[in-house]
């Protein structure tokens, strides 16, 4: 893939959307008003608390989100790197860049260096592959969306997600930065997916886990060839 890397691009990473998680509404918002100025946006999965392209209740309460991300993607580029919260939406974003989960790791060559980008829920088992092929299958999204009466299973995901608490620290980022970087051969590593929001670096190799929008209420800005925080 000849994609290329823009100068001040942003990453931003596991915003969870929802009724109490409304920032990334927010940070489009001041993309839209141009109080952020950017020309292209990594949203590295995990947008939403969940969105499919199969699931009508899902777009609708998203609706707003959805609206913004189609209009921004006209003038600004957008790679959108599907989650495991966040997958077959393809079809509901015609002018933005969706990568697959089994398309990832997105391969780009950086400063003569490769970057590889992904949400980060690869490399984790044999079984945890297959119930995400399960998930991400129409059939059974479409059988989901038939048995779906007055949207009660589509709730009940919802008011289950609304529940969890995903703001965890893993306590040593290091080892875990350094086990992420041994399924990779490449020399900068983007992932979402962890909410950690940290960066490690070793001599030849950097492991950037972008902060959760919901969590930190933070992004990464690469601006001189290094991933800074912004504060939303
Ligand atoms: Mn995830």
């Amino acid at each position: 893939m000849s994609l290329k890397i823009q100068t001040n691009a942003i990453f931003v990473a596991d915003a969870h959307y929802n009724d109490k998680n409304i920032e990334l509404l927010i940070f489009l918002r001041q993309i839209e008003d141009k109080s952020i100025i950017t020309k292209q946006i990594f949203l590295m999965g995990d947008m939403f608390d969940f969105l499919s392209a199969e699931n009508k209740y899902f777009i609708n309460i998203n609706k707003s989100v959805i609206d913004i991300l189609n209009k921004l993607s006209k003038t600004i580029d957008i790679i959108y790197l599907e989650g495991n919260h966040d997958f077959n939406i393809q079809n509901l974003f015609p002018n933005i860049l969706v990568i697959k989960r089994q398309d990832q790791p997105l391969n780009i060559s950086f400063n003569n260096k490769i970057m590889s980008i992904s949400h980060g829920d690869k490399f984790e088992n044999f079984i945890y592959d297959i119930f995400c092929m399960i998930i991400r299958n129409r059939f059974f999204l479409k059988l989901l969306e038939i048995l779906d009466f007055n949207n009660s299973i589509s709730k009940k995901i919802s008011y289950n997600l609304m529940k969890k608490n995903i703001c965890v620290k893993i306590p040593n980022f290091q080892e875990f930065a350094k086990k992420r970087l041994l399924h990779y051969s490449s020399d900068i590593i983007v992932e979402g997916h962890f909410h950690q929001g940290q960066v490690y670096k070793t001599k030849d190799k950097l492991y950037v886990n972008v902060p959760s929008l919901c969590c930190d209420k933070k992004y990464f800005v690469l601006h001189n060839n290094e991933f800074k925080e912004e504060l939303l």
